[in-house]
């Protein structure tokens, strides 16, 4: 079964949860629930990368991430940093992060990559062309699908360069970074060739404006919940090791009814 990263956003301005886990306590509490809820990761974020979203000071980000970080991997929880900051990025491997997640692929911040070499961490390197101010001004394609995969194939040597072997590396096709609608069905369509690549790959869908879209006029929080839990479902057959959700549950559930249905071994 793929593994369920949760999320939890210490921002005030996430375009869903923006604000509830803010306070250091209310946002470990919430990385325990998600564990509890079956997260095999738990994904902790100082700074929105929504569209439009302006950049944080790294040091507002680390008071944000690193008290929440330190919590939840002394509870023996698997954490990943949600960073673009390669400082952020190694503080919070410090504190006890397994995986640093950028989204930016380690464009954002030129230091980002030979940092996280030097730390236990894994990588999580996302298809990224440009900051969230002006993503979409960025989303143009003649196939999308092989052009996220041949950049994020740079991403991997760019990776390797800096001393971080293939087998550190999650790949991440950004659904929603730079790309509109239909581009993210796309890329989501090409999952087999992204997974063919070699490294392990994630996917982030969870309640996307282009799921929302998808069913009508500005759905609920729960109707974008299920959205998402039949993407990942998708996801997980078509061969990603893992989804970021921010209801475990109903990702949990769907996945182990995903299963049942194709095991051999169920009467
Ligand atoms: N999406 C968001 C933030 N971080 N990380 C990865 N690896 N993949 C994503 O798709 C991704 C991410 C934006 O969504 P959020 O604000 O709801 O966390």
């Amino acid at each position: 079964m793929s593994v369920i990263m949760g999320i939890v956003n210490a921002t005030p301005d996430s375009f869903s949860d923006g604000g509830r886990y803010l306070d250091p306590d209310d946002a470990i509490a919430h990385g325990r629930r998600l564990r509890a809820e079956g997260a095999g990761i738990v994904d902790v974020g100082g700074e929105s990368t929504r569209p439009g979203a302006e950049r944080v000071d790294p040091r507002l980000e680390r008071e944000r991430v690193l008290p929440v970080v330190t919590a939840l991997a002394g509870d023996g929880i698997v954490v990943s940093i949600d960073t673009m900051n390669a400082e952020t990025a190694v503080a919070a491997a410090a504190a006890g992060a397994r995986y640093v997640n950028d989204v930016s692929g380690g464009l954002a911040d030129p230091e980002i990559l030979a940092a996280v070499a030097g730390t236990d961490a894994d990588i999580v390197l996302g298809h990224w062309r440009g900051p969230s101010g002006d993503m979409y001004a960025t989303a143009v394609y003649d196939d999308v699908a092989r052009e996220v995969a041949a950049e994020l194939t740079g991403r991997v040597e760019a990776a390797a360069a800096a001393g971080i072997p293939p087998a550190r590396i999650v790949l991440d096709p950004g659904i929603g970074f730079g790309k509109r609608g239909a581009q993210n069905w796309q890329t989501l369509r090409a999952l087999p060739q992204l997974t063919s690549l070699g490294p392990r790959v994630l996917i982030g869908t969870s309640r996307k404006r282009f799921l929302a879209d998808a069913l009508g006029d500005d759905p609920s929080i729960e109707r974008r919940d299920l959205a998402t839990a039949v993407t990942s479902v998708l996801a997980a057959r078509a061969g990603v090791w893992g989804v970021r959700v921010h209801d475990v549950a109903a990702t949990r559930d769907a996945l182990r009814v995903a299963e049942l249905w194709e095991s051999p071994w169920t009467s």
